[in-house]
């Protein structure tokens, strides 16, 4: 790579809008409350922001269930304000990313509305439907919100695929008339200003024809069908028609969010060369601390595990591709409540979390709260949780015979809802989100933690963060860099070397709340202090003490 294309010095910020700020007082982020915040966001050297969706839809899945992608949601605002928006965000020479769902839609859609009405209508081919196998499921597919990935509708004698909620049927992309009913929505809001798109789930959108059966899991009738529905060749070829019809000819960038990826794959969508992708979102990365696929079995965290699941990502993309990279996002519980310290180091382990993250190669991507310390809320009742995948994990547990106390901290620690509750602005009533109770419980630390007190101390996370976004740009190791993973086996250290020529860089990062010494590797005698969490560092004779949860990076100029 000679040249760095715009989106590879850039910094990522995720919003989810139902949490971000209520402008109107009715309780429910919204786009005014966007507009309203962007000088903020742009003071943190964000220079792209990417929304979660915030179009018409039943909210069965926190939005990505779309019943109308080309209506703004009322509790949203207007297209008016859509467009004051994006004026604002581009005003301030930032760029728009828009979350694109398309692999199913709601069932509320009309497209799915005519396709229930008859197996003629055109619209029937615009979803999977399928007769039922001796008076049962098509097939024994599990939906990744539990139960099965088939609901039957009586008036068809079919079942339609759901592999999310069942109000989320799932696209079929072999229709070209769907193909073409992308094109149009991607093409509406390019024209609307939207500079590129984040495509959710979108490694799903072809699946097995014949629908084998797979192993059930334990205790179930149904499995994880994903070896016939993730990454299959036809990915590969969808990409390349949506980068040559609408991406390219249009200056969009895009980011696809992927799970279970291998290699190859991963290369095949995000090589360059290969014109399907501009960068890879690697959700599973973060399954670190769980059995398997299952977040409601955790597991503490193995920090070699997730050293060689980052230096594995690293080494594939250099040269092939791009990542996103990130602590969190809206679908997993707080970065600082399950890797950090809340309780005994919360700003620096929350310090530390960016630091170990972000010198990596790849787009920083900060997921809304995270750059004030943000953690779970800690809510004391079950009743505070809303989203499908909690509620449904949690009635399949009581079921079960499951205490309500174990499912309660297993909601706190483990589910999407942990990153979704409204943002702490300040110490006002409601965490200054909102006038009024909002849609989802504040954070119970928000009078401690929050973006208010934050702003003019020093010190704070948040000031954290705009120093570590600044001193990272334009650094050739940084952006250009091989990445060389450090103590692999060490269970507490996370230490890593960013190479580029004439410039080395190195993130030393201590995951434990004891003192540690490190040894520098040879050439770091000269270096300079880029960055770090705990004032000066204290290096002598070559040997680093660290304090708990100390970061430093160090950079040398050669
Ligand atoms: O997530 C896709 C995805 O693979 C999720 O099922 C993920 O494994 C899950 O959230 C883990 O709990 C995207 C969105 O990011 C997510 O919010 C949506 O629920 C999902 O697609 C369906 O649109
Ligand atoms: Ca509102």
């Amino acid at each position: 790579m000679d040249k760095a294309k715009w989106w590879q010095d850039a910094a990522v910020y995720q919003i989810y809008p139902r949490s971000f700020f209520d402008s109107n007082g009715d309780g429910i982020g919204d786009l005014k409350g966007i507009t309203a915040k962007l000088d903020y966001i742009k003071s943190l050297g964000i220079d792209i922001i990417w929304s979660c969706p915030f179009f018409v839809s039943p909210w069965a899945d926190g939005g990505y269930d779309v019943a109308d992608y080309r209506s703004i949601a009322p509790e949203f605002g207007t297209m008016e304000d859509f467009d004051e928006m994006i004026a604002g965000i581009h005003a301030r020479g930032m760029r728009f990313m828009m979350d694109f769902v398309g692999n199913h839609t709601s069932d509320e859609h009309a497209w799915f509305q005519e396709a229930l009405k008859s197996k003629d209508s055109p619209y029937h081919s615009y979803y999977t439907f399928r007769p039922g196998r001796d008076g049962k499921e098509p097939s024994n597919w599990a939906s990744i919100f539990g139960g099965s990935a088939w609901e039957y509708v009586p008036e068809l004698d079919e079942y339609y695929l759901h592999l999310f909620a069942k109000k989320q049927p799932d696209l079929n992309w072999e229709d070209p008339a769907v193909v073409q009913e992308v094109f149009d929505i991607l093409n509406f809001w390019a024209d609307k200003g939207v500079d590129g798109y984040r495509l959710d789930a979108i490694n799903y959108l072809y699946k097995e024809p014949d629908f084998p059966d797979v192993e059930p899991m334990p205790g179930s009738p149904y499995g994880f069908a994903t070896e016939h529905y993730a990454n299959k060749p036809k990915v590969h070829e969808h990409f390349r028609t949506l980068h040559d019809k609408v991406m390219a000819p249009r200056g969009l960038t895009t980011v696809a969010e992927v799970a279970y990826l291998d290699e190859e794959t991963a290369r095949g969508y995000a090589d360059p060369a290969r014109g399907e992708l501009d960068a890879l979102y690697p959700f599973d990365l973060l399954n670190v601390d769980q059995e398997g696929y299952d977040k409601f079995s955790p597991l503490p965290l193995d920090l070699p595990s997730l050293k060689r699941a980052l230096s594995h990502w690293q080494s594939v993309m250099h040269d092939h591709g791009w990542l996103a990279l990130f602590i969190g996002n809206h679908d997993q519980p707080r970065a600082l409540s399950r890797f950090g310290d809340e309780e005994h180091y919360p700003v620096r382990s929350a310090k530390l979390l960016a630091n170990a993250m972000y010198f990596l190669q790849g787009t920083p991507y900060i997921y809304q709260g995270d750059e004030i310390g943000m953690t779970n809320p800690h809510y004391a009742s079950l009743s505070q949780f809303k989203d499908v995948e909690a509620l449904n994990a949690l009635r399949e547990g009581l079921d079960r015979g499951d205490s309500e106390e174990r499912w309660l901290k297993l909601l706190n620690d483990r589910s999407r809802d942990g990153g979704r509750a409204p943002f702490s602005w300040s110490a006002d009533e409601y965490a200054g989100f909102s006038t009024t109770k909002p849609w989802m419980d504040p954070c119970t630390n928000y009078k401690d933690i929050n973006a208010a007190i934050e702003e003019d101390d020093p010190d704070s996370v948040l000031n954290f963060y705009r120093r570590l976004l600044k001193v990272r740009k334009g650094l050739p190791a940084v952006i250009y860099g091989s990445t060389e993973f450090l103590e692999m086996d060490d269970p507490e250290l996370m230490v890593y070397i960013r190479r580029a020529e004439g410039q080395e860089l190195i993130s030393i990062n201590n995951f434990s709340g004891s003192e540690r010494s490190y040894r520098l590797p040879a050439g770091y005698e000269t270096a300079e202090l880029l960055i770090s969490n705990c004032g000066d560092p204290i290096i002598k004779d070559g040997v680093i003490d660290l304090r708990p949860w100390e970061a430093v990076t160090l950079i040398v100029n050669c």
